[in-house]
């Protein structure tokens, strides 16, 4: 399997329950590795770029908010297969439809406020994490 890099925000909701350290213990004990990590309180205008693809849909305004409301751990992981990793320790968006053992299982309640973002394929993966991130700010970990 390639190695590849995923990026992923641990969102307002899990960041305010000071749940940052449990879920990256997750992300750390199946093999995926931190490269690239920043607290930042994001803007309207990053927010709402970050989730354009969601413009039209009915939820936008209010994940727009919900995404602003406080600090998000924006993350990038890095592992064998780490974009299906991540998606698969994250769960179902909706938690109450999320695997028992899962991040969103345990630590969301709601599938507006569902406690992390994980990038949904490699393609989206790049762009997401330019979206964020320099290159030089990617450190070297396990290649
Ligand atoms: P994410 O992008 O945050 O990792 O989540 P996802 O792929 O599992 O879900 P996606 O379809 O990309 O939706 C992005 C985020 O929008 C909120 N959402 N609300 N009320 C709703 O029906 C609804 N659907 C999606 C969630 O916060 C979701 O994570
Ligand atoms: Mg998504």
């Amino acid at each position: 399997m390639a190695v590849e890099r995923t990026l992923s925000i641990i969102k307002p909701d899990a960041v305010g329950k000071n749940v940052i350290g449990e879920i990256i213990t997750r992300f750390e004990k199946t093999g995926l590795s931190v490269v690239a990590a920043k607290l930042v309180q994001l803007s309207d205008q990053v927010a709402g770029g970050f989730y354009a693809e969601h413009k039209e849909r009915p939820f936008y305004k209010d994940l727009v908010a919900f995404m602003t409301s406080g600090p998000v751990l924006v993350q990038v992981l890095e592992g064998e297969n780490a974009v299906a990793l991540n998606r698969e320790l994250m769960g179902a968006t909706n938690p109450s439809e999320a695997a028992a053992g899962t991040i969103r299982a345990d630590f969301a309640q709601t599938i507006d406020e569902n406690a992390v973002h994980g990038s949904d394929s490699t393609t989206s993966a790049a762009r997401e994490i330019g979206y964020f991130f320099a290159e030089s700010e990617l450190c070297e970990r396990t290649r």
